[in-house]
């Protein structure tokens, strides 16, 4: 009797919440408890095409599982194939519904889609006023995509045939004219076809009807059904950052409505969502402030107390501290409550209990943060070492890359935001080898390139690092002559002075072969650009020569007709030349008593460039960047050469510059007071005095306490600057900075933040760093230790998202050699505060 008497309650409280059914909210997107249905709230107008976060998409109990619902022209769409662009978007509120109109100007085709909101599902309908041009009809087709990581080894069924998501792809393919292909951004192939001038296709894992995804993970259950023919392909068939795509095809010659599907993602009643408690998994010092960051589903109710329980060193555990739940507020899609135990101080292992949650365990110890930099410093900038092999332990992670060197690139365009101007601005002819870049120098990122503006900053990084705390730490042997690196083998040399080397290598060569600087050394073709695997096979290491056919090899073996060479763009950028003079300067001072010879070189290029740069700036090119910007170079260069017009040039513009920006000229201005007298300190006090406040109102802005980006490439990077200023602030003027504030951005970067706790870093010490970054490895769903994740990137209108399963987002999970670097400075500049 009370047993059916329950199921009734059940039955009862579920209706009730179906009758609620997916409503359009305020915030323009389809919401019901555990599902969010957002349409065109972000629009796929990245810098990269297809990036995987963009047209319908799905938010399934917190978890961003599908995207890219839109019109496409592919089977399985790729980064580059073509995108629609957003023309207008309607919402509906009376009728519960959102249009969208998107647009191919490629093939000058319109398309409407409408998505409604009808109980516990939308439907999405396809609008034509004219029919599919021919040249994509039977291409052109609806899709919505699904997260392989939160599908594979689930089931589904398609029309009552059972089925289970491949962990793997491993599914047919057919060959097509390429004659067939949609075309790709600006013309580029993602592929190479090796001369057979065919596309591969993917054939669909299943198509039918009725497709019922998940129904053994309430979590994930969807449901589509359409009189149209769904077609389930695996996106993974052609680039491993596919995902699953269902589509159907647009039917030729019709206009009206074209196309229905019926979408219903399953919500498990009065859903909500598990409670996300941010702390340091890195762990804390005894005196620091320890605050968690409990992050709520609007609709949980918070808990009064959490605790702090100790793990003893006999296994045993036991309650040492428990406190109040204090109230913080809404932020974006939900509510957050802090919870303070800075008063349990004594060294441990300690964990965070709320509710039935335990987290991780962390530790209170004055040694928590020392090893902080040792995996970035020993591990991540090693191995992004350019033209070297890096050999750790058994394992070559690459060999030696680009052993053919760089051609001049042709007026062109490109697919990584570079381009080449109508001319070279050098003495070389397009395609023309120029020679000696093939020395030195830093990947860029995920990718293989030689961005030279963020390989000067890495030199300047590093040459900081190095004056301002000369670590002689050697766990690295990197021998230029051999083109040899091998971790974890020390040589006697300190490394950052290898590493400083190492950058300025490149850079001398670039500024003495070419006569300046390029803007990047990168590759020629799209299809070794997206290269994942041994840097040392993006190029066949031969001579392109345009007289032999593709895959021909001369007789003599060291040429071949594969146009696979690295380009260097050389268009003459006077404020790249200005920057790169600035560094040469750092460069040059680092390495005097080291590499003698480099250093004078470095020297060499760092005046002659200043001398031309300026001359350049003065007749226009560039000259709008100068404003404001050339007093940190002034700064570097007083530091390497002494000479007082530098210092005057940075004295004549540094407090115009404050009272301008006191936020974004902080750093500069606290660089130069090793420099400065103590007049200039003081004058300085009253800016520092507002960097304080500065600080301070993050408080009030999010309940995380540090700046956090909305931008499509998330934040992290902002945190560490901050951080680092903090630390500077705190250096000189420790009677007004709070030196609580010191901590601010660690605990943000190593587990207090939103979406789920763990390190953004890939840190020595964590308890629990990311276990995925985009890092050139990440087709193994793996990372490269010390990597700093961007983190959190927000999705509009209210998500913060950082998959830990699924490393393909940049945005999230990448992390640069530029961002690396000065992650680097930032903790030693944290560590030696502490200290
Ligand atoms: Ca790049
Ligand atoms: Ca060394
Ligand atoms: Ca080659």
């Amino acid at each position: 009797m009370k047993k059916s008497l329950l199921i009734i309650a059940g039955v009862l409280a579920t209706s009730l919440c179906q009758a609620q059914g997916l409503q359009l909210n305020d915030l323009e997107y389809f919401e019901r408890q555990g599902v969010n249905v957002l349409v065109f709230s972000n629009s796929f107008n990245g810098g990269f095409n297809d990036e995987k976060d963009s047209g319908i998409e799905i938010i399934h109990h917190g978890v961003r599982t599908a995207q890219g619902g839109a019109i496409r022209l592919n089977n399985a769409p790729e980064q580059w194939d073509l995108v629609p662009t957003l023309i207008n978007r309607k919402v509906d509120k009376a009728n519960n519904a959102i249009e969208i109109s998107m647009r191919y100007e490629d093939y000058d085709f319109d398309s409407k889609v409408v998505v409604t909101g009808k109980g516990n599902a939308v439907e999405i309908s396809v609008y034509l006023d004219k029919p599919v041009p021919q040249a994509i009809a039977g291409e052109a087709g609806f899709n919505l995509e699904f997260l392989p990581s939160q599908y594979w080894l689930k089931t589904f069924m398609m029309d009552g045939r059972l089925n289970r998501f491949p962990r793997y792809a491993a599914s047919e393919t057919i060959t097509r004219p390429n004659s067939e292909k949609a075309r790709q951004f600006k013309g580029f192939k993602t592929y190479d076809d090796r001369g057979t001038d065919r596309f591969i296709d993917p054939l669909p894992l299943e198509k039918g009807h009725s497709l019922l995804m998940a129904m053994d993970d309430p979590e994930r259950m969807v449901k589509v059904t359409s009189e149209a023919e769904l077609l389930l392909y695996d996106g993974r068939i052609l680039a491993q950052n596919g995902w699953f795509v269902l589509r159907s095809i647009l039917p030729a010659g019709k206009t009206g409505k074209v196309l229905t599907w019926t979408v219903e993602p399953h919500a498990i009643p009065n859903w909500i969502r598990e409670p996300n408690i941010g702390f340091s998994h890195v762990g804390y010092v005894p005196e620091q402030p320890k605050v968690a960051v409990i992050e709520l589903d609007k609709k949980d109710t918070p808990k009064p107390t959490a605790s702090i329980f100790r793990i003893r060193e006999d296994g045993t555990t036991s309650e040492v501290f428990k406190g109040n739940i204090q109230s913080w507020g809404p932020y974006f899609k939900y509510n957050y409550v802090r919870f303070d135990f800075s008063s349990v101080r004594e060294p441990g292992i300690y964990y965070i209990q709320y509710g039935d949650i335990k987290t991780n365990n962390f530790l209170i110890d004055n040694s928590v943060y020392d090893k902080i930099t040792d995996a970035t410093t020993d591990v991540w900038i090693p191995i992004h070492m350019n033209h070297m092999t890096v050999n750790e332990g058994y394992r070559v992670w690459h060999g030696e890359p680009f052993k053919e060197g760089y051609l001049q690139a042709p007026p062109s365009d490109h697919f990584d935001m570079h381009r080449q101007g109508a001319t070279t601005d050098t003495k070389y002819q397009p395609y023309e080898l120029i020679p000696g870049l093939n020395i030195g120098g830093y990947f860029d990122a995920g990718d293989f390139d030689i961005e030279t503006g963020a390989n000067i900053g890495v030199v300047e990084n590093l040459v900081r690092a190095w004056e301002l705390f000369k670590s002689q730490r050697d766990e690295t042997f990197v021998s230029e002559q051999q083109r040899y690196v091998d971790l974890h083998r020390p040589d006697g040399i300190p490394d950052i002075l290898q590493y400083i080397e190492h950058g300025t290598l490149n850079l001398v060569a670039q500024a003495e072969q070419i006569g300046h600087m390029a803007s990047t050394l990168s590759n020629s073709v799209l299809d070794n650009y997206h290269h994942l695997g041994d840097a040392a096979s993006i190029t066949d290491g031969l001579h392109y020569d345009r007289s032999l056919k593709p895959y021909e090899v001369s007789a003599d073996g060291k040429s071949s007709g594969t146009p696979d060479d690295m380009w260097a763009f050389t268009t003459r950028n006077a404020w790249m030349d200005f920057r790169a003079a600035t560094m040469f300067a750092a460069a040059s001072r680092a390495l005097e008593g080291y590499n003698d010879d480099l250093s004078k070189r470095a020297l060499t290029q760092s005046k002659r460039l200043m001398a031309e740069a300026n001359e350049l700036m003065a007749n226009g090119n560039n000259a709008s960047r100068r404003m404001g910007s050339n007093m940190a170079t002034n700064l570097q260069l007083y530091a390497a050469t002494h000479e007082q017009s530098y210092l005057d040039s940075f004295k004549n513009q540094i407090w115009q510059a404050m009272d301008d920006n006191a936020v974004n000229n902080m750093q500069t201005a606290l660089d130069a007071i090793p420099y400065m007298d103590e007049a200039y300190k003081l004058r300085l006090r009253p800016y520092i005095q507002q960097y304080q406040e500065y600080i301070n109102s993050f408080d009030k802005d999010n309940p995380y306490g540090v700046p956090i980006g909305l931008g499509n490439w998330a934040g992290s990077g902002n945190v560490v600057s901050f951080g680092t200023t903090i630390c500077f602030a705190y250096l000189y003027y420790p009677d007004i900075i709070q030196k609580d504030d010191i901590f601010r951005a660690g605990n943000y970067l190593f587990g207090c933040h939103p979406y789920h706790n763990y390190s953004l870093v890939a840190a020595i010490g964590a308890a629990r760093p990311k276990a995925v970054f985009y890092g050139n490895n990440r087709a193994d769903f793996s990372f490269i230790p010390g990597n700093v994740a961007p983190g959190l990137l927000f999705r509009q209108p209210d998500h913060f998202e950082n998959y830990d399963d699924w490393p393909f987002l940049w945005g999230q999970n990448e992390g640069t050699v530029g961002g690396n670097t000065q992650y680097v400075i930032f903790g030693e500049a944290f560590k030696n505060v502490l200290k």
